[in-house]
């Protein structure tokens, strides 16, 4: 189960470092999977261990906590990075970070000692990222500003490094949690070594970011609950998802 105390941590930061949530077998078999494969189309394509992380036991009791019982994947990628790699800077965050600006379903709410999402994700990270390294960072506590318009384009695009931007310390296995109405975003790749994250992101069940909908053809052997949580997005006869 999440604790209060890791409750406590989302609705301060927006982010939670769930540790060990795979085995070192586990890494070392996606790893293994990933160098023999071609890396083409979503990583929940690639095979079964890749298929199990839609509704890795240990991540659906964060997401029915963050999410509620309609939770629904939306769409999943994968990161890798090696040499000097650059992508997207800073997004995200309610306002998507434009004056007057709405992201809909980046959000963030509490009420009643229940916290709600938007658009969340899980990042299996199959390599560290130690500090210094680059990946995953962000703006701790950011969900819940009121200026985020403010942020000036060369702390988004991590020309200029503050304070206030934090790369957080990640090990192989551990998985990232975060909501995208926190301001985040990917710094440059720096580490020797490749990094590689695997991006599962999920929804209520009434809502989608994305416009392409999972093709249930696409997979085999899929069980009750993953064919639920991949449903289109709906809410009036929709049934909740469970723990096992
Ligand atoms: O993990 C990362 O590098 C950030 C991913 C990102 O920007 C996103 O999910 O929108």
């Amino acid at each position: 189960m999440m604790t209060e105390e890791e409750k406590f941590i989302v609705d301060l930061e927006g982010y939670l470092i769930i540790k060990n949530v795979l085995t070192t077998d586990e890494v070392k078999e996606l790893n293994r999977l990933i160098d023999e494969s071609d890396r083409i189309g979503p990583p929940s394509t690639w095979g079964q261990p890749f298929q199990n992380l839609i509704d890795h036991s240990n991540i659906m009791p964060y997401l029915l906590e963050m999410i509620g019982p309609y939770v629904r994947i939306d769409h999943d990628y994968a990161i890798f990075m090696s040499g000097e790699e650059k992508r997207g800077g800073l997004h995200g965050g309610e306002d998507g970070g434009r004056p007057g600006g709405h992201e809909g379903d980046h959000w963030y709410k509490y009420r009643d000692g229940v916290i709600r999402n938007g658009l969340c994700v899980m990042t299996f990270n199959l390599a560290p990222a130690r500090p210094g390294d680059g990946g995953f960072a962000c703006i701790p506590g950011s969900h819940k500003s009121n200026f985020t318009t403010s942020i000036p384009q060369e702390v988004r695009s991590f020309e200029r490094r503050t304070h206030y931007v934090l790369q957080p310390s990640i090990d192989a296995g551990d998985v990232l949690f975060f909501t995208e109405a926190l301001v985040h975003g990917t710094m440059p790749w720096s580490a020797d070594h490749e990094r590689r994250s695997l991006l599962y992101k999920y929804s209520p069940g009434h809502s989608a970011w994305s416009g392409h909908y999972y093709d249930l053809n696409r997979y085999d052997k899929l069980t009750d609950r993953q064919k639920l949580m991949m449903m289109p997005p709906s809410i009036g006869s929709r049934p909740t998802v469970k723990l096992d």
